[in-house]
């Protein structure tokens, strides 16, 4: 179960963040109706948000799960692959004082990025990319090792279509998993029930189970419906404007 959220708003400046989608510029006040309603959809699912400010520095900050990964002992900070995004670290750790006693960082020169990081109970996936690096990878793998869990790399660097791990993968427990189809034959993924996106929908991979729930980007519906079928109820929420700077729906909260 969770119980907490931390969420960042988005400042005026969001269209200014990084971005490979050849979506158009996001507009603005449709940016803060869409955050603002899946903030409601997080506190439909039971959980109590911390909502920082706009960091107008950091046009990319309000995808607030790239900087931290958390266990239930344990936050860990991130050390992001993209310089612009490093100075966002910092106020996500003081954010996380409060609820955590052990805070661990990522050193360099290690990278990684939280949406390369897939927690699927008591095993992460752990996603090499241009963003997190094998280094990191090793860093974050003996981090979990010590608080006893277990971890394997998916190597996503020739998978041009998506930035990290999570663009491609959502695991929605009881040993389930959302693929895009170019996962599908991963030996990682051996041994789980697997809920296949079609390539014209790979961006629904990315969805994200929170309690009785998972949140899932409106306008996916064959992958909804095969997600529905196995038995999840799915919460649709538009995220036109997230996937315009390349982010998706797990990124914008960090659920603990
Ligand atoms: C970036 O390129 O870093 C941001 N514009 C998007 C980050 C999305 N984060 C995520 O999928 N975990």
């Amino acid at each position: 179960m969770f119980k907490n959220a931390i969420v960042r708003t988005p400042g005026e400046n969001f269209d200014g963040g990084l971005t490979r989608a050849d979506l158009g510029k996001p507009i603005y006040e449709k940016v803060l109706q869409q955050h603002a309603a899946y903030c409601r959809a997080l506190e439909q699912c039971r959980l109590k948000l911390v909502t920082l400010p706009p960091d107008r520095q950091h046009p990319d900050s309000t995808f607030v799960e790239d900087a931290a990964v958390l266990t239930p002992g344990a936050a860990i900070l991130t050390r992001p692959g993209a310089k612009s995004r490093e100075g966002e670290v910092a106020e996500i750790g003081t954010a996380l004082v409060p609820f955590y006693k052990v805070l661990q960082q990522i050193e360099a020169p290690g990278t990684l990025d939280g949406g390369d990081i897939c927690d699927a109970g008591t095993h992460f996936f752990i996603g090499i990319s241009q963003r997190t690096n094998p280094e990191g990878a090793l860093q974050l793998a003996a981090l979990l090792a010590a608080q006893g869990f277990t971890s394997s790399a998916v190597d996503i660097r020739k998978m041009d279509s998506i930035l990290h791990l999570k663009s491609g993968i959502a695991y929605l427990e009881e040993n389930t998993l959302v693929l895009m189809e170019e996962m599908a034959d991963l030996e990682q993924f051996r041994g789980y029930k697997i809920i296949l996106a079609s390539p014209d929908e790979t961006y629904a991979a990315n969805c994200v189970r929170v309690n009785d729930h998972v949140l899932f980007p409106a306008g996916y519906p064959k992958l909804e419906t095969r997600v529905q079928r196995q038995g999840f109820k799915t919460l649709p929420l538009e995220m036109s404007e997230f996937a315009k700077m390349d982010g998706g729906l797990s990124c914008l909260s960090l659920r603990f």
